[in-house]
């Protein structure tokens, strides 16, 4: 047992005491300064300029060079102190393994969110040896600590975000994570058991009942072995249907299955809604199974996998595959329930419709009605409809099968539309108001184009007919429009992610920042502004979801100090005040410990060299931001203990010495103080060494 001795405590509580009697003081002082900086939560007043003030604005935006274009931007993205965006845009984070939440408009940082790659400051991964996210990290045993985060998903209900739960994918390794959006922690990754890379992910259901994960480079599934001489024989693309458990906000595997597909490099996905509700769309490239054998005289992938003209949008009727899996008609692969291609063709649950050369995104429009194809190399935009999606599988319309016998669809037949857009078109985003909106990437451009069809009363413009451009800096790959892939897109904001920066930024190296453009998509017509530059120094985002800010329910504290965040629920093992301490069995050792401003208690804590820890620690802050961090040197274990927040470290004391400890977030004006040691007795001092030696050693 290791207790302040009380005369030490006293002092230090009556030192903390006169600190806070000070710090009352201090804050009396201040609290008009205080009220005027938190103006931001008030009410602004209407503007009325006096002629003194236009006068200081003109001579700021002079010894600035701003015009009035760049004033009226700064008026529409400045956020003064206090007060909160209207908007929050979840961006994966690329390479980095994280996301990254960011205020729109204001486009500040507010936090990443560790998911596949350890984050000290989350105290994500570095929890010493039984870290939950460290298991979560490790593949078939072996740790993997980054991935490459692509596409995230926000949960839908009736195919509205619902603020409830983050998808996202990782590229690299072929995973999945969940995160929950109570505490915005990562609470779950799941492994695909068939392949590595994944690019179709994540895309949930509109109920978010499913979250698909389509594959990208083809291979032999469920980890085999083959070379490229076998490529069409043996190698094969997917994709995964995992099921969702909303009550216990993770994926249920037992209940997740996944379709085998030709090996054609399955790229982008998306869901069917409203009138295309029960499908889901999966674009591919390289139908031309290019195998890259250069050496063998073949033409490289990239010359390979675009000889074609046409490769195929893959059509999933989802509930059709959901129900021969109830069925009991999928056969497993690594222990995975998999729907073989004879199945899906028999099932009559898997369709072609030839889209032009290497297309990348698949967009479904709001009401369903329109799925949207960008071909990287084809300047147009494709369109389809769903109705004659539908209609053309039940009159037969195909010109023939592929070579694996799926049924490819008349593309006259399927097709509404194609609008000329410009060089490169990659991904498509939708308003309120009628447009569609799509990145391009070659033109470095931003297209807004009127949807015709159903759509067509919304405008006056003609229908399926580019509106206007806006250039971009530079390259764009994804763009994320408000709520502008759900059946109710906001209208006001659109967030170009540009891949190259170039000479937007201060030089930083020969590495260079992505570039963040926040667009206003506001008005209708050719007016379609920047508004905003945000440099993204940490990795290469792809796709981000914007969701309107008052839709998230996040918690401001945990719901009960002992809380769990692994399980959201209070543990039982927690430590609560008074119930602090070490109790040792044999060489097993328990720490009981709380974290409250300004100390741990205990503040000493003794072992033996080779002693198995288990370091229990509770924040029993109820105060909102009142966040404590725990490390221990030379140990490579830190953690962030949010208010009410308790966790479980463990680990082998092989480290004989004196290491302190301390508190890592700078929580009070005695947050140096907060800290203690762990006393790592040396062998070589313990003498005898069985576990009744060390005991008695120990009292
Ligand atoms: S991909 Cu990156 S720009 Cu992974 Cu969605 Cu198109
Ligand atoms: Cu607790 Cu610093």
């Amino acid at each position: 047992m290791s207790r302040q001795p009380s005369t030490v405590r006293t002092t230090i509580l009556a030192a903390i005491a006169a600190g806070s009697l000070l710090s009352i003081m201090v804050s009396t002082a201040d609290a008009q300064e205080n009220r005027r900086r938190r103006r931001g939560q008030e009410e602004a007043k209407p503007l009325d300029l006096t002629p003194e003030q236009v006068a200081s604005l003109t001579k700021v935006a002079n010894d600035r060079k701003l015009n009035v274009d760049d004033l009226l931007a700064a008026a529409k993205t400045f956020t003064p102190s206090g007060r909160h965006d209207e908007y929050v845009l979840f961006a994966s984070g690329g390479q980095s393994g994280h996301m990254f939440a960011i205020g729109v408009p204001s486009m500040r940082l507010l936090r990443s969110i560790a998911v596949f790659t350890p984050e000290p400051w989350q105290g994500y991964g570095f929890a010493g040896m039984d870290d939950h996210a460290r298991e979560a990290l490790k593949i078939n045993g072996t740790p993997v600590t980054w991935g490459d985060t692509h596409h995230p998903a926000l949960s839908e209900t009736k195919g509205d975000y619902d603020g409830q739960f983050l998808f996202i994918g990782d590229k690299a390794n072929a995973r999945l994570a969940v995160i929950d959006l109570r505490d915005w922690e990562t609470k779950q990754i799941v492994k695909n058991p068939l392949t590595f890379s994944n690019h179709g992910a994540a895309f949930v259901t509109p109920d978010t009942d499913y979250i698909i994960e389509g594959a990208q480079y083809a291979t032999v599934l469920g980890y085999g072995y083959a070379l490229p001489d076998q490529y069409q024989k043996s190698y094969r693309g997917m994709a995964t249907m995992w099921k969702f458990d909303r009550q216990k906000g993770r994926i249920d595997i037992a209940n997740s299955f996944a379709m085998e597909l030709p090996p054609y490099w399955q790229d982008l996905a998306d869901v069917g809604k409203g009138a295309s509700d029960g499908y889901f769309f999966v674009n591919s490239f390289n139908v031309e199974m290019a195998t890259g054998s250069v050496a063998k005289g073949d033409p490289p992938f990239e010359a390979g996998a675009s000889k074609r003209d046409m490769d195929y949008l893959h059509i999933v009727d989802w509930r059709k595959a959901e129900a021969a899996y109830k069925a009991g008609k999928a056969k497993p692969i690594n222990g995975f329930p998999v729907l073989s291609l004879e199945t899906s063709i028999a099932e009559g649950l898997l369709y072609f419709a030839p889209e032009p050369k290497s297309p990348h995104g698949v967009d479904v429009t709001p009401n369903g009605q329109y799925m949207v194809v960008a071909g990287k190399l084809d300047p147009h935009v494709t369109i389809y409809s769903i109705e004659k999606v539908k209609a053309a599988i039940a009159a037969k319309k195909f010109t023939g099968t592929d070579p694996f016998g799926i049924p490819v669809l008349d593309f006259d037949a399927v097709k509404e539309a194609q609008v000329e857009l410009g060089l490169g078109p990659l991904h498509t985003q939708f308003d309120d108001k009628g447009y569609a909106y799509t990145s391009l990437f070659l033109d470095s451009a931003v297209a807004r184009w009127s949807l015709g069809g159903e759509y067509a009363p919304l405008h006056a413009e003609r229908p399926w007919t580019l509106v206007t451009k806006t250039p971009i800096q530079y390259n764009i790959g994804h763009l994320s429009a408000a709520g502008g892939d759900t059946v109710h897109p906001g209208g006001r904001y659109l967030v170009a992610m540009s891949k190259w920066s170039v000479d937007r930024f201060l030089p930083t190296g020969p590495l260079l920042p992505q570039n963040f453009q926040l667009l206003d998509i506001s008005e209708p017509g050719t007016v379609m502004p920047v508004i905003y530059d945000l440099p993204i120094g940490v990795g290469e985002p792809h796709y981000a979801q914007m969701i309107k800010a008052d839709k998230l329910q996040s918690w401001k504290v945990y719901p009960q100090v002992g809380w769990n965040s692994h399980t959201q629920q209070p543990d039982p093992n927690a430590p609560r005040p008074g119930s602090e301490g070490v109790i040792r069995e044999g060489s097993k050792v328990l720490v009981n410990m709380t974290a409250v401003r300004s100390h741990f208690v205990p503040e000493h804590v003794e072992v033996n060299e080779g002693d198995e820890v288990t370091w229990r620690i509770t924040n029993v802050e109820t105060a909102q931001d009142a966040t404590h961090g725990f490390c221990i040197g030379g140990y490579n274990i830190n953690l962030s203990l949010e208010p009410g927040e308790y966790e479980e470290v463990r680990f082998i004391a092989d480290k004989p010495g004196t290491n302190p400890f301390y508190c890592t977030e700078f929580c009070s004006a005695l947050h140096l103080e907060m800290a203690g040691y762990l006393h790592v007795k040396p062998a070589s001092k313990i003498g005898a060494v069985t576990p009744e030696g060390a005991a008695a050693e120990n009292k």
